[in-house]
C-alpha cells in the first residue's frame, strides 16, 4: 500500500463548506471563513497535508468557484431551491433531525425527500470520487451525509472513508420508524471508520447492523459483507486557547463588566446560548426561572437572566412554532416579573460575533444549557473555557454528550422542573470556593481534551497506515 500517498491528501467533506458570502456596503462580494467550527479545529492538520473540502456553499442555484481559504481547496457542490428543501429542510433535518434526537419532535416522511436525499448524496460522492487522490483519507462529517460512503466505496474502492455523527445516533426502538432504515445502515457501512460524539451512539449502531443486516460485531468491530468496519466514540471539543485567549482579551474583560452594567449591575447574570432549536430545552430553562420568581426564590432586579437565540432554520415549521412559544413566554415572563427599564429576561434573537459572545459568558454568573438530547454541546464547553477569572457555574443536562466529560458540572435533568429549579438554585448559592474548583477541573480536562486532540484521534484511528499519525507527530 503506498502511504505516502495517503497521508499526503485529505478530503473533507461535509453539508456546508466553512465559508460564508458577505456583502460590503459598496455592494461588493466576498468569501470569508465563518468563524469557529469544524474549519478552525481541522485547520492544524489540514495544513500539514494537501486538503480539500468539499461542501454546499450557501444560496441554490449554480455552484461558485472558491478561492482556497489558508491552504485548503474549496468545491462547491450544487443545490436547486428544491433540493435545499427537498433534502436539507425536508429529509436532513425534518425527518432524521428530530428523530435522532429522541423524536422530541414528531419526525415528518415524504417519498420524493428521501429521493433528494440519495440523489445528493450521490452527488457529493462523484464529486469526491473526482476530487480525492490515490489512496486519500477521505472525511464524510454529520447527518446530512449518512448514505455516502458506501456510494464513494462503490466509485472509488481505494480511498479510506471515514464518518463522523456530530448529533446522537437513536437507539434502535426509534431508528427502526425510518421507512428506508436499512439503506441508511448501509450507507454508512461504507465507511471504514463510523465515529460518534459517545459510546451509546456506537453501541446503538453496533446493534443496529446486527439486528437489520446480519452484521456479525463485536463492539468496536463490526463484519460487514467480509469487510471490517470499526465504530467509537471520540467527543468533539473546543479550540480551549483560542477560547481561552480570546476571553483574556482586555477588550472582552471590559465588554463584560459594561453588559452587567447595562444590565442594571445585578448580583446575579443567568445565561442562555443556543441556536433556537427545539432541541436545547429553551422553554424547559425559561418556566424554571418563571416560578423561581414566582415565588420569590429569585428576585428582579437582583438577578437577571440573558438569553441569547441564534435565528435557525427559520422555514421550517416547528422552528417557526417554538419560536413564537419562546416569545410568548419571554413576554409572559417581563409581563410579570419586569420592572421599567429592567426586564426579567433580555431575548436577543440575532447572531453575535466570537468576541460579544465571549463577553457574555464572561459577564454570566450561572451558564444554562439544558437540552433534551444534544450529541455534544458546545456552547457549555465554550463557556467553561471562557472562564480564565476561575468564576462563573455551569448547570447542564445530562442529556448533553457534554455531561459524560464536565462531571463537575451541576448537572440536571431538564424534565424535571423541580430538579431543574434545584439545580440552578444549587449553582446560584454554591460556596465560590467549590464553584471555583469545579470550573477550574474542568478547565483542566478542556485543555487537555481540545479539538486537536479530537481531530487528531480520529484521524489517527481512521488511517491504519500509522503515516499520518507520523506525519503529525513530526509536524
Ligand atoms: C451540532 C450538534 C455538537 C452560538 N451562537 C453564536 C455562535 N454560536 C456558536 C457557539 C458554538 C456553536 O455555535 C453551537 O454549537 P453547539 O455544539 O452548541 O450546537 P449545534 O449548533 O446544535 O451543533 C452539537 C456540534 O454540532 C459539534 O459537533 O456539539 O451537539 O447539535 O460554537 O459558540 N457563533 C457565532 N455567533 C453566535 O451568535 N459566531
Amino acid at each position: 500500500m503506498n502511504t505516502e500517498m495517503r497521508r499526503n491528501s485529505i478530503v473533507v467533506v461535509a453539508n456546508r463548506l466553512p465559508i460564508d458570502e458577505t456583502v460590503a456596503p459598496d455592494g461588493v462580494r466576498e468569501w470569508r471563513r465563518s468563524p469557529g467550527g469544524l474549519v478552525s479545529a481541522l485547520h492544524p492538520i489540514l495544513r500539514e497535508v494537501r486538503a480539500t473540502w468539499i461542501g454546499w456553499a450557501g444560496g441554490t442555484g449554480r455552484a461558485p468557484e472558491l478561492p482556497d481559504v489558508d491552504g485548503v481547496a474549496l468545491r462547491a457542490v450544487p443545490l436547486s431551491t428544491k433540493e435545499f428543501h427537498q433534502y436539507y429542510e425536508g429529509f436532513a433535518n425534518s425527518t432524521l433531525w428530530p428523530l435522532y434526537h429522541d423524536a422530541v419532535e414528531q419526525p415528518v416522511h415524504h417519498r420524493r425527500w428521501w429521493e433528494a436525499y440519495q440523489r445528493i448524496n450521490r452527488r457529493f460522492a462523484e464529486m469526491t470520487a473526482e476530487v480525492a487522490e490515490r489512496e486519500a483519507l477521505v472525511w464524510v462529517h454529520d447527518y446530512h451525509l449518512q448514505l455516502m460512503p458506501a456510494m464513494l466505496r462503490a466509485l472509488r474502492p481505494d480511498v479510506r472513508i471515514g464518518f463522523f455523527l456530530h448529533i446522537p445516533f437513536p437507539p434502535a426502538e426509534l431508528f427502526m420508524q425510518l421507512p428506508r432504515r436499512a439503506e441508511l445502515l448501509r450507507g454508512l457501512l461504507g465507511a471504514d471508520l463510523v465515529g460518534f460524539q459517545g459510546r451509546y451512539g456506537a453501541q446503538n449502531f453496533t446493534q443496529l447492523a446486527n439486528r437489520l443486516l446480519g452484521a456479525q460485531s463485536r463492539y468496536p468491530e463490526i463484519v460487514f459483507e467480509g469487510r471490517v468496519v470499526r465504530t467509537g466514540a471520540f467527543p468533539i471539543s473546543i479550540d480551549t486557547a483560542a477560547m481561552e485567549e480570546l476571553a483574556s482579551r482586555p477588550e472582552v474583560v471590559r465588554r463584560a463588566a459594561q453588559i452587567r452594567a447595562d444590565l442594571g449591575g445585578p448580583e446575579n447574570v443567568i445565561l442562555g446560548v443556543d441556536r433556537l432549536d427545539y432541541t436545547k430545552g429553551i422553554e424547559h430553562r425559561l418556566t424554571a426561572y418563571r416560578e423561581l420568581l414566582a415565588d420569590h426564590t429569585l428576585k428582579v432586579p437582583n438577578t437577571v437572566m440573558v438569553q441569547v437565540a441564534v435565528p435557525s432554520r427559520e422555514r421550517i415549521e416547528h422552528y417557526r412554532i417554538l419560536r413564537d412559544r419562546v416569545e410568548r413566554e419571554v413576554g409572559r415572563i417581563n409581563g410579570e416579573f419586569g420592572r421599567v427599564g429592567v426586564p426579567a429576561v433580555h431575548y436577543l434573537n440575532q447572531n453575535f460575533d466570537r468576541a460579544e459572545l465571549a463577553a457574555l459568558y464572561r459577564a454570566a454568573d450561572v451558564m444554562v444549557v439544558t437540552p433534551l438530547r444534544d450529541g455534544m454541546n458546545l456552547v457549555a464547553k465554550e463557556y467553561v473555557a471562557s472562564r480564565v477569572d476561575g468564576g462563573g457555574r455551569l448547570v447542564l443536562s445530562e442529556f448533553t454528550g457534554a455531561a459524560a466529560e464536565l462531571r463537575q458540572a451541576f448537572l440536571v435533568n431538564p424534565h424535571d422542573l423541580e430538579g431543574l429549579k434545584e439545580g440552578l438554585l444549587r449553582a446560584l448559592d454554591a460556596d465560590p470556593a467549590d464553584a471555583s474548583r469545579r470550573i477550574r477541573a474542568m478547565r483542566r480536562y478542556l485543555r487537555a481534551h481540545d479539538v486537536r486532540a479530537w481531530a487528531r484521534s480520529y484521524l489517527t484511528a481512521l488511517d491504519d497506515s500509522g503515516a499520518l499519525a507520523a506525519a503529525l507527530n513530526n509536524g
